[in-house]
């Protein structure tokens, strides 16, 4: 295996002035004439990649070349320097099998319609070409296909029966190339630029799937606006098209003018969807439009500045949300996530930094690093130069560097030059792996209050050393009485550790500390139960307020698996928010809901002991008992308050006091054996609903008919199928979860080579912590039996499911062999897809 380091990256010597493709399109045998217009730059041969290509011809300037040029298992092209003059067309002709394509790269079909997937690497398994980024140039495709529907990148240029011709001006790298042919019908609509330029818009769907494709076109017309107003980017093609597929690997995919998206990202009816999945389509949608700046016009020069790309539009995409729902909420969900997936990724063998200097296979450094970290890096430095320099530095960027690929040391290089900053220092975030510990210790005398910080990284994987980083610790400060004594201050640590303080306060504060999440560590303090409370109750920044509360249940909550008791503080404290909760629903669920099993788990790791699985369970369980039962009477009448009146919409109110209803619901159901969520199962008018009442029914064992009745009705609907698959692992009994889910991938329609009925079912269970960290081994087994399957069918698929195992060396020694056996088989595989073994390698290292 072959690793690729950042530090060998060289320019490409030639540069191109034009590519065009020509395709004649059929199932098994599709055939791709290319020609490319080259143009020498610098010295060296021609190096063209390609993949599992039937090469028929290859011609420069209409002379033949012989195809023993051809090297290295068939990946690569190499024309030697000296046969080249200086200006050339290189000509091919190959043949394709998209029928036969089950990894989703390069051009497959999905459910009779042809589409297409390039990033990363996805293009040489169309024709030879160079694979890289920073190889851009304009495109001009011809699709010669007897489906109704053809359509590529960039403008219409002719549309006849049988045969269509596309052009795009804009130069890009192949990894945005895209082609659709298929049966298809669209919803059209229009967006007028900020310029005066008319776009067409068109969200193209299966046919009868035309009336669920409405609120991505609305999101769309969202995402052009607001991208308008607040970075002052235009769009600049005449068509923006997107299309909804069934079968992909990931959930969308920004090629330039014709975004291709996993259906589950598109279709959405108040039947079919709930609040997340309509949360989850504007945010995609908005994602994928972005990087027609962030991504598109402006790219990365090689695969390690990926997070120049994917960090800076996660970045956007979350500001778009925040500014379309409720920014509070928003933020608490972003840091939600990025504790469950990145700072769990982090803490283990496949921690990274967002800019990796090595890889073998870039497919499985899409990660949580690049993408949610990545963003939050950004956030720092928004949060450094202040709203005016963060919008300088942007709008130098866009100027600096539009039509380029480019490396995260330009974009660092966009801030000093707009801010006058030094960001040598700051620089660290994006090369060092690891999540930062900042411990905070305090003194008190006469009015004095002084914060003594010190922050430490434990070692990752290849880097031992981890100098100090600047941190900006955003904090306030809380009186006793809970007034704000002091509104949001920002330090800046620049030192491994460093004190800080604040005189003239007349009693001893409470710190309100990392405000807004200000950055990506963890915080290790000393603060009492009733600070804690003292918090959640007073606290002005909704972030560090609902902190309080998720730290003080995490507390009670850890007790409780270690044998302690534990929880009551935060069962006392729930009164307050539970009388509140009317006027902010949303803030109301998101304290109500305890700290997941998998979070409970990192925590005791952090803090040095073993996790048990099946006691961080019984905990959680025992805690919502109690908590159910004292404040009982208040839930029921919150339950009742929060019940849906009028129309179901998808917007941020409705869907704050859907969750609300449903957080009352999970606890109530401790009380009433699920009799609620049977009666609220079958008066449900919406999928919000009829999931929650669904999942509650499993937790209660009272489930039959309920998933009989979901079947029959949704049987004909896999994305909803979807929902049906995956609920079940996830809210089984942990006792009886990997039984149940191997009868259920017994089923004719557990359809596995669909990535999204895979993840449901199979990423269902290793959510179910308990279920998945079985002491007998038998959730490791199940997984690692049907990776071993998926493997030689979806190895993008397959290589990303394996990150379940990542965490195993934090549990008891019985656990970490089980699972090592398990993965030592999935290494054994023949035929081991390299995706799958670098990550195998990489957990068992
Ligand atoms: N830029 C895209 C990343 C991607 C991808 C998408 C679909 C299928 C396979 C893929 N590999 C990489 C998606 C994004 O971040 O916008
Ligand atoms: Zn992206």
């Amino acid at each position: 295996t072959v690793t690729q380091y950042l530090a060998d990256w060289r320019p490409y010597p030639f540069e191109i002035t034009q590519t065009r493709l020509e395709f004649d399109i059929a199932p098994r045998a599709t055939r791709v004439r290319s020609q490319i217009d080259f143009r020498r730059f610098g010295a060296g041969d021609l190096v063209l990649d390609g993949a599992g290509l039937r090469t028929l011809s290859l011609t420069i300037d209409g002379r033949a070349l012989p195809l023993d040029l051809i090297r290295e298992d068939d990946e690569r092209l190499v024309i030697p320097a000296a046969d080249l003059p200086a200006s050339f067309t290189f000509a091919a002709e190959v043949e394709i099998n998209p029928e036969a394509n089950t990894a989703l790269e390069g051009l497959y079909l999905s459910g009779g319609m042809f589409c297409t997937q390039c990033e990363a690497e996805g293009f040489r398994h169309i024709t030879w070409y160079p694979d890289r980024p920073d190889v851009m140039a304009p495109f001009q495709v011809t699709i010669n296909s007897d489906m109704p529907v053809l359509l590529s990148n960039g403008n219409p240029v002719s549309q006849a029966p049988g045969r269509a011709v596309w052009q795009d001006p804009w130069k890009k790298p192949a990894y945005l190339f895209a082609l659709v042919a298929g049966d298809l019908r669209a919803i059209s609509d229009s967006f007028t630029t900020m310029s005066g330029r008319k776009v067409a818009l068109n969200v193209w769907v299966r046919p009868g799937d035309e009336g669920r494709a409405g609120y991505a076109m609305e999101s769309l017309i969202r995402s052009m606006k607001w991208d308008e107003e607040v970075y002052g980017r235009e769009y600049d093609l005449d068509v923006f098209n997107i299309v909804a597929v069934d079968d992909f690997n990931m959930g969308a995919m920004e090629n330039k003018g014709l975004n291709i998206f996993n259906s589950k990202l598109v279709l959405a009816t108040a039947e079919t969807a709930t609040d997340d999945d309509y949360e989850r389509i504007e945010a995609v949608i908005g994602h994928e439009y972005f990087h027609n700046w962030t991504g598109n016009r402006i790219t990365c020069r090689d695969w390690f500045q990926l997070c120049l790309k994917e960090g800076l539009t996660v970045f956007r995409d979350q500001q778009f949300t925040s500014d379309m729902r409720s920014a509070a909420v928003k933020r608490i969900r972003d840091v939600q996530t990025l504790r469950a997936r990145q700072f769990r990724e982090d803490a283990g063998p496949l921690a990274h930094p967002p800019r990796p200097d090595h890889y073998q296979e870039i497919n499985n450094f899409y990660t949580a690093t690049v993408y949610e970290k990545g963003a939050e890096v950004i956030g720092m430095l928004k949060r450094l130069v202040g709203d005016e320099g963060y919008r300088a530095a942007l709008d130098l960027y866009f100027d600096r560097h539009d039509g380029q690929a480019c490396t995260i040391e330009d974009w660092i290089a966009v801030f000093q030059d707009a801010t006058g900053r030094d960001l040598t220092q700051f620089k660290r975030w994006y090369t060092d792996a690891g999540t930062p510990r900042l411990t905070l210790s305090e003194d008190w005398a006469e009015g004095r209050l002084t914060l003594n910080f010190s922050q430490d990284t434990a070692p990752t994987p290849g880097q031992a050393d981890k100098p100090a980083r600047v941190i900006p610790i955003a904090l306030g400060l809380i009186g006793p009485n809970g007034d704000e004594v002091l509104p949001t201050t920002v330090l800046e640590m620049t030192e491994p550790s460093q004190s800080f303080s604040f005189d003239g306060l007349g009693a001893r504060p409470v710190v309100s500390l990392l405000r807004g999440f200000s950055a990506p560590v963890t915080v290790s303090r000393e603060i009492c139960a009733t600070e804690q409370a003292l918090l959640l109750a007073h606290d002005t920044d909704p972030y560090a307020r609902w902190q309080a509360g998720h730290d003080l249940a995490l507390d009670g909550l850890i007790a409780r698996a270690t044998g302690h008791d534990g929880g009551e503080e935060f069962n006392r404290a729930l009164a307050g928010v539970l009388t509140d909760a009317t006027a902010d629903p949303a803030f109301a669920a998101l304290c109500l809901v305890l700290p997941g099993e998998e979070e409970i788990a990192t925590t005791i790791a952090a803090r040095g002991a073993i996790p048990d699985p099946d006691a961080i369970h019984a905990a959680r369980r025992a805690l919502m008992l109690d908590i159910a039962t004292t404040h009982e009477r208040a839930l029921a009448r919150l339950y009742d308050a929060m019940t849906q009146t009028g129309d179901y919409r998808p917007d941020a109110e409705g869907a704050a006091r859907r969750s609300l209803r449903l957080a009352c619901l999970a606890y109530l159901s401790r009380l009433d054996g699920g009799a609620r969520a049977e009666a609220l199962y079958k008066s449900a008018t919406n999928m919000t609903e009829r999931q929650g009442a669904l999942e509650q029914l499993i937790a209660t064992g009272r489930d039959k008919d309920a998933l009989a009745d979901f079947a029959a009705e949704f049987g004909g609907n896999r994305l909803v199928m979807d929902k049906w698959f995956m609920v079940q692992p996830l809210r089984t009994a942990p006792g009886n979860a990997v039984a149940r889910t191997r009868e259920l991938a017994a089923r004719p329609d557990f359809d596995w080579k669909n990535p999204n009925r895979f993840r449901a079912l199979i990423g269902g269970l290793t959510a179910n912590h308990a279920a998945f960290h079985a002491a007998d081994g038998s959730g490791y087994d199940f997984l690692a039996e049907w990776l071993m399957r998926l493997d030689p069918v979806n190895p993008q698929t397959t290589a990303r499911m394996c990150s379940a195992f990542e965490t195993i060396s934090r549990y008891d020694s019985g656990r970490q062999a089980l699972a090592r056996a398990a993965l030592v088989r999935i290494a054994a595989l023949p035929g081991l897809s390299r995706n799958t073994a670098e990550m195998v390698t990489r957990i068992l290292a």
